[in-house]
């Protein structure tokens, strides 16, 4: 586990807190922030006292993408795949195959890939001041931590191209409205909304909403067959899950389930 203190890490009711802490650079990457970011996702994986991740930004943006000021051209010609495949696709695959609910609550501007990783989370909350900037071709870029495939999933290609392509910001509201993310809430309310929000998942069958998890991404390849039989084996699982037996349980005994993600 990382100690740095570019990330900000709090357990508290099942919910592990990411908080990205680099303010006066809004919250761009460097190397130790997405190492220790990369060490809280594990964390996350590993540790079953982790119910639910909730990832947010210090300060008044949530990320603005890249630390640009590491990427001084008068270096020389950078190769930028390695730090894609070094950097930035280990933590876009740790988020999405992580098998627990992942919220993101976005306090300010999110530009670049912390635009895309704000679209990867499972359930993304913005303030309603935030705004959304896909600022790679500002600089000659291509987007990356996935958002050449999730905003056309999320929003189809017409939207995914005019954005991408000319990096206009979009506000929290038309975010919600076009389905990027789930839902845009005054300012001050942003934290309160957001951790109640991981605080209820966290206290659920956090087994079987895993899987749910798994069954959605998957249905972005697989044909209608294939996600039939995905759900047979998945609704199998979750069947022979403890947590199951306590739903129904207590819905027959019209109690409050005490769900232990098992
Ligand atoms: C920053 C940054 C920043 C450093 C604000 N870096 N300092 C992957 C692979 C490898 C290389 C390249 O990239 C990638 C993926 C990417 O993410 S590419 C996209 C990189 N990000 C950007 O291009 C966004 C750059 N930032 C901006 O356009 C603006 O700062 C936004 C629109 C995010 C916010 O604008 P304002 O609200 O007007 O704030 P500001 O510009 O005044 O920024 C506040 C401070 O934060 C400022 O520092 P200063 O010392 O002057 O107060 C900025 O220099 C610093 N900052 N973004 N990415």
């Amino acid at each position: 586990m990382s100690t740095s203190d570019t990330i900000l890490s709090a357990l508290a009711d099942g919910v592990l807190t990411l908080t990205l802490n680099r303010p006066d650079k809004l919250n761009a990457f460097n190397e130790e922030m997405h190492l220790a970011l990369r060490a809280g996702f594990e964390r996350a994986h590993a540790d079953g006292t982790v119910r639910a991740v909730l990832l947010t930004g210090a300060g008044r943006g949530f990320c603005a993408g890249q630390d640009l000021g590491d990427r001084d051209p008068k270096k020389g010609v950078p190769d930028l795949g390695h730090t894609i495949e070094t950097f930035y696709n280990p933590l876009l695959r740790l988020i999405r195959s992580l098998e627990k609910p992942v919220i993101c609550a976005v306090n300010g501007v999110a530009a670049g890939a912390g635009a895309n990783i704000a679209f990867a989370c499972d359930i993304t909350l913005a303030a309603r001041s935030a705004r959304f900037i896909q600022a790679f071709s500002k600089i000659g870029l291509v987007p990356d931590s996935g958002g050449t495939w999730s905003l056309p999933h999320l929003i189809g290609e017409a939207r995914a191209k005019a954005l991408t392509l000319t990096a206009e910001p979009l506000g929290a509201e038309t975010a919600a409205d076009w389905g990027l993310i789930w839902r845009a809430v005054d300012d001050d309310k942003l934290m309160e909304e957001a951790t109640a929000l991981a605080t209820r998942l966290a206290a659920g069958p956090t087994r079987g909403l895993g899987m749910t998890k798994r069954a959605i991404q998957a249905a972005a390849t697989n044909s209608l067959d294939q996600q039939l039989d995905l759900e047979r084996d998945l609704q199998r699982e979750a069947g022979r899950s403890a947590d199951y037996a306590e739903g129904v349980s207590a819905f027959l005994e019209k109690r409050k389930p005490e769900f232990k993600g098992k």
